[in-house]
């Protein structure tokens, strides 16, 4: 706990750190973001109810509220599986357009209607096949590529007024130098002067490049590196770029996630001169049982109970963000940045006119702040007293407001984001105690404020029977709580029927590493269903038409291993039927007869229950058999055999009775 007051003998073992502008600012402070994308982990905050939504969005970006993030990073939706989700692109083919599609857009809004000061960040996961043009490569032809992501960036600002101030290049995968000058060629081409290359999100190789050529040191604005581990390439630094942690965290958020939180947004800048860091992922709205559930600054996964939970980060958060601002400075190494005497760190930052200073101090313990990657080595945090000293300007502050965490474990209550009592400096000196695990603010700043809404409604498992029409849904949208491991499924209308249409017709250029299984697949519910009736009805264009569609029960994976995903899977195909005991139908089950056409709507069901699985085909039965050994839990699904349109409404799910 803070305390000022200490007795004569702290003196004894006390070290003293200082805050001091005398010689001068060292490098800008760029600000600390949430990463929405990277893939589909927005997916179930969209269709929240609105009070609770907004309580959410309140909790993300509202200034002065809760983590009040300065940068909202999203992806730039490729139509390819990127973690927990495919996101859908604005251009599933070379002659098609369209900026209403997914949940950015509107996300990137809410943000910025509570806050227009915020920064948009976008970066490509993956891409659709033309782009590829039958390679799994984006650098085919550069300048098709960086026309394809200006037109994301103009469609931006023009179908939703947004300003794009940051674009990436490939997350996590190769770059090329072509395809970056292309890219800042393209974008001056279009009047988007002032939207800066961040790349290239993956590791420091880059610096090389750019320390190699300075064409490309002059278009690249800051080196954004992922899950840097606190720690920068002398290369790096060498180039004299802004250096970012442009991707970092994805740890469980739990008093340990929100520990590495507090460690990693002091010690990047500590460590390895890092003026921005951003989270994947900024909220975990991702069904459990898919690729690193809860791995965000909070969590909601509930849009039909509207439950969501304000996990720790969102408070460690805070402490950053409602006390510096993009556009601050960091005091230099020595004279308001350092590592404290027996552990844990401190920085000091400064507004553009050096009138606020606000400092923060984590004495995060090892084991308390272990991040997911990567591994940390071993170090020690004490308990310790420390003498601060303010100087230069400084020097004349009598008083500074204090906020203060300390995460409790082995059964303590947290504390988190509390207001203190004023910390008194008499001749720029004070004395602070700091026990294991705290962060604390210590600030000018007269703002701050811990946001608060009633608890959220209780939270409930997925309601069933389920039945699903698409008839109010707005044109374009993703179906809700359908979450998408492969393909991009979108809201259309014809004849005065809303259903939901498959549109992707080849294969994309993927970012899974192991590529990916020709078919397109929706998860929906809970990894936890073991019987269960799942039916819907589908309809194969004529045109560019799916080779068949399928609905199935107890699918055990999605993410980059939904291709791998087992279950049981009933294939429709205009002149036959199979049930597989996976995706991929590696493995057949079952196959019968079945006949209709391309462009005529059919039912498809699939009923588990009680040791016996029953296909029916337009509510008449198909054949009745043995539930399959594996897997004995799982999701209920739609999907595609093949990447090919295909329509699909109705959908209903109904649980054991
Ligand atoms: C990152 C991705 O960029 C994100 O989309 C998300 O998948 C995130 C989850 O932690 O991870 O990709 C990485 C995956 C693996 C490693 C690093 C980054 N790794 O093993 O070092």
């Amino acid at each position: 706990l803070v305390a000022v007051v200490c007795a004569a003998v702290c003196g004894a073992y006390s070290q003293s750190i200082v805050f001091d502008d005398t010689p001068g600012m060292e490098r800008q402070f760029d600000g600390i973001g949430g990463l929405s994308g990277g893939g589909a982990t927005s997916k179930l905050l969209v269709n929240y109810p609105q009070e609770q939504r907004d309580q959410i969005l309140d909790y993300l970006f509202k200034p002065n509220f809760g983590a009040s993030l300065h940068i909202l990073k999203v992806e730039i939706g490729g139509d390819v599986q990127s973690t927990d989700g495919t996101e859908a692109s604005h251009m599933h083919n070379s002659w098609d357009e369209n900026y209403q599609r997914g949940y950015e857009w509107w996300l990137m809004k809410e943000a910025k209607k509570r806050n227009p000061n915020i920064k948009l960040y976008g970066l490509p996961w993956g891409f659709p096949g033309w782009i590829g043009q039958g390679t799994h490569s984006p650098y085919v032809n550069v300048s098709m590529t960086a026309d394809y992501i200006v037109r994301w960036i103009n469609g931006a600002k023009v179908y939703h007024n947004l300003t794009i101030d940051y674009v990436g290049i490939w997350n996590e995968r190769p770059y090329d130098i072509g395809y970056i000058k292309a890219l800042r060629a393209t974008l001056d081409a279009r009047g988007f002067q002032n939207t800066l290359v961040i790349a290239a999100d993956e590791e420091w190789e880059i610096a090389t490049d750019i320390q190699a050529d300075p064409e490309l040191a002059k278009i690249v604005h800051a080196i954004g590196c992922h899950y840097p581990g606190t720690l920068s390439d002398p290369d790096a630094v060498y180039t004299g770029k802004q250096l970012w942690a442009s991707e970092d965290y994805s740890t469980f958020n739990d008093d340990v996630g929100g520990g590495c939180w507090a460690r990693i947004l002091n010690q990047n800048y500590v460590n390895g001169l890092m003026t921005a860091t951003i989270s994947w992922n900024l909220i975990a709205s991702y069904y459990d049982n898919l690729p690193y559930y809860g791995n965000g600054l909070m969590t909601a996964v509930e849009p039909w109970s509207g439950n969501y939970v304000v996990e720790t980060p969102i408070w460690v958060s805070a402490h950053t963000t409602q006390f510096a601002f993009v556009g601050w400075n960091y005091l230099k190494h020595g004279y308001g940045v350092g590592k404290l005497p027996k552990g844990g760190s401190y920085v000091g930052l400064v507004n553009p006119t050096g009138t606020e200073l606000t400092i923060v101090i984590e004495t995060m313990s090892h084991n308390h702040s272990v991040c997911i990657r990567p591994p940390l080595p071993a170090y020690n945090v004490e308990p310790q007293v420390v003498n601060i000293s303010l100087a230069g300007k400084f020097s004349s502050i009598t008083k500074m407001n204090v906020w203060y965490t300390k995460l409790g474990f082995d059964g303590a209550k947290d504390i988190l984001f509390e207001k203190r009592d004023q910390i008194q400096f008499v001749n720029g000196k004070a004395q602070l105690s700091l026990g294991l695990d705290e962060v604390i603010t210590l600030t000018t700043m007269t703002t701050g404020q811990k946001g608060a809404y009633p608890e959220p409604p209780p939270s409930q498992p997925f309601p069933l029977p389920y039945t699903e029409d698409f008839e109010s849904y707005s044109l374009y949208e993703e179906p809700f709580n359908l979450a998408q491991q492969s393909g991009a499924y979108e809201i259309l209308s014809t004849n005065n029927n809303t259903f939901a249409r498959q549109m992707t017709i080849m294969e994309p250029v993927f970012w899974c590493k192991f590529g990916g299984v020709s078919k397109t697949v929706n998860v929906i519910g809970s990894t936890d269903w073991t019987d269960i009736y799942v039916a819907v009805d589908f309809q194969l264009p004529v045109i560019n038409g799916s080779l068949g569609a399928f609905v199935a029960a107890r699918v055990d994976q999605g993410g980059c291993e939904a291709f791998s995903a087992q279950g049981i899977f009933l294939f429709a195909f205009p002149d036959r039927y199979i049930v597989a005991n996976d995706l991929a139908r590696t493995k057949t089950l079952k196959e019968g007869y079945l006949a209709f056409e391309a462009g005529e709507w059919h039912r498809l069901g699939l009923l588990v229950q009680d040791g016996n699985v029953q296909g029916s085909f337009d509510n008449k039965i198909l054949f009745n058999m043995t539930v399959p050994v594996v897997p004995i839990s799982g999701f209920a699904a739609i999907g595609t055999d093949s990447f090919g349109l295909a329509d699909f409404d109705n959908l209903q799910l109904t649980g054991p009775s």
